[in-house]
C-alpha cells in the first residue's frame, strides 16, 4: 500500500518561552544539548530571537520575543513556556500540504522556499490541538546549520569533563493533552490528514477509573518514526492530572516529549547532578515479585536502576527503560521522559499504575489533587 503522507520523520520541537537565552543555557547544562544556530537583531529579526540546539537528531529551537505586543509574547503570556510546533520532516511539502488540508486540516502556511547563501527549505504548516502547529518540513535542498535566516552558532557552555558523550540521541515521541472528550476526534484528524495508524498501546475506560485519571491512544506514521500519543482526562478517584494541565497551560498542548538515549544510567547521573529533577520511585516497586517475574533479566542490575528511580517494562517484542522528569517550568505542564529500549516498541503499560501515582504525590504536594 503506498503511503499517503509519507515522512522522514520529526524534524524540531519548537518551544515558545519568556527568555531564549537562559533556556538554551539551561538546555545547554542540563540536556547537554548544543548550540547550533542562532536568529536575532543582528541577522534581521527585528521581533524575537530563536537558539536552535541540537542530541544526536533531536533539534530543540527556543523563541522569546524581545518586544511586548507579539503573539510569541502573547502566547508566552497565556501559555507559559510551552511548545508551539512540532515540525515534521516530508520529502514532498506541497503534497503533504495539499493532502492534508484536502482532508480537513486548518493550513496556517501555504508551502513557501526559504533561500540564503546556503541553499533553500521548502515549509508549511498546519494546525494541530490547542495552538500547537505542525510545520511541514523539506531541508533536503539546504546546507546551512537549520533553515534560511539562521547564522551558525558557537556552544554556549563546553561540556563537563566528566561527560563524553550526548546524553540522548533522538526524539522517540511527542505527547499531546487534549479536552475530555475530544482523544478520538484528534486520532481520527491524524488518521485523515497524515495516515497515522492507531498503535495497539493505549489506556481505556478499564485503567482509567482504577488509577490513571486519564484516556491515551498512540498515532503514528507508517514507519513509526513519529508517534503521537494523546491524552484526554478521565474521571478517576481524584482531579485528572490531565485535567491539572489544561488549567495551567490554558488549553491543549504538549504535554511530554520523549528522549531516545542508548545509556539511561548515565544520562540520569548528568541530568540530575546538572539539576534535573525525576519523579520518584518508591522501593517498593523494585521489590514487587511480579514485576521482577515479569521483566526478567535486563542489561542493568536493578540495584543500579534502584537507585536512579528508573522503571522497567517488558512486552513480546523486548522491554524498555523509562524515567519522567518533573515539570520543566514554572507551571506544572511541559516534561520530559528518557527512554532506552531494547525491543519494545510500547510506551512502558506496565508502568503506568507506578508512574501515575508518583504523578500523584506531585500533583498533591502542588495542591492540584
Ligand atoms: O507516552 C506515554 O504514553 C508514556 C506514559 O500522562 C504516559 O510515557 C502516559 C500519560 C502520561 C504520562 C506518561
Ligand atoms: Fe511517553
Amino acid at each position: 500500500m503506498s503511503d499517503v503522507f509519507p515522512v522522514n520523520g520529526m524534524d524540531a520541537v519548537v518551544f515558545a518561552v519568556g527568555n531564549a537565552r537562559q533556556a538554551a543555557h539551561y538546555y545547554s547544562t542540563a540536556f547537554g544539548m548544543r548550540l547550533v544556530a542562532y536568529r536575532g537583531p543582528e541577522n534581521g529579526s527585528r521581533d524575537a530571537v530563536a537558539y536552535v540546539l541540537t542530541s544526536g537528531s533531536a533539534t530543540f529551537e527556543f523563541r522569546a520575543s524581545i518586544r511586548p505586543g507579539t503573539d510569541l509574547a502573547r502566547h508566552v503570556a497565556e501559555h507559559g513556556d510551552g511548545v508551539i510546533d512540532l515540525a515534521i520532516q516530508v520529502p514532498d511539502v506541497e503534497a503533504a500540504y495539499a493532502h492534508a488540508v484536502a482532508h480537513g486540516a486548518r493550513g496556517l502556511a501555504e508551502p513557501y522556499t526559504m533561500t540564503d547563501e546556503h541553499g533553500k527549505a521548502q515549509v508549511a504548516a498546519i494546525a494541530a490541538y490547542g495552538e500547537t502547529r505542525h510545520t511541514l518540513v523539506d531541508r533536503s535542498n539546504y546546507g546551512g546549520p537549520y533553515l534560511p535566516g539562521y547564522t551558525a552558532a558557537e556552544p554556549l557552555v563546553a561540556p563537563p569533563a566528566t561527560r563524553t558523550g550526548r546524553l540522548f540521541q533522538a526524539v522517540d515521541h511527542c505527547v499531546g493533552n487534549v479536552e475530555l472528550g475530544k482523544m478520538d476526534e484528534w486520532v481520527e484528524f491524524y488518521r485523515e490528514v497524515m495516515g497515522f495508524t492507531n498503535m495497539a498501546e493505549f489506556i481505556g475506560d478499564d485503567i482509567a477509573t482504577e488509577y490513571s485519571a486519564l484516556m491515551s491512544k498512540v498515532v503514528a506514521d507508517g514507519t513509526r518514526k513519529v508517534k503521537f500519543p494523546l491524552n484526554e482526562p478521565a474521571a478517576g478517584r481524584r482531579k485528572s492530572q490531565i485535567d491539572e494541565y489544561l488549567e495551567f497551560y490554558g488549553g491543549p498542548g504538549v504535554q511530554h516529549i520523549a528522549l531516545a538515549t542508548n545509556d539511561i544510567l548515565t544520562t540520569v547521573d548528568h541530568m540530575r547532578a546538572a539539576g534535573v529533577r525525576f519523579l520518584d520511585t518508591p522501593e517498593s516497586y523494585y521489590e514487587d515479585p511480579e514485576l521482577r517475574a515479569r521483566i526478567g533479566e535486563v542489561r542493568a542490575p536493578i540495584e543500579e536502576l534502584k537507585k536512579r528511580g528508573i522503571l522497567v517494562d517488558r512486552d513480546e517484542d523486548g522491554y524498555l527503560l523509562q524515567i519522567f522528569t518533573q515539570p520543566v517550568q514554572d507551571r506544572p505542564t511541559v516534561f520530559f521522559e528518557l527512554i532506552e529500549r531494547h525491543g519494545s516498541l510500547g510506551f512502558g503499560k506496565g508502568n503506568f499504575k507506578a508512574l501515575f501515582e508518583a504523578i500523584e504525590r506531585e500533583q498533591e504536594r502542588r495542591g492540584n489533587l
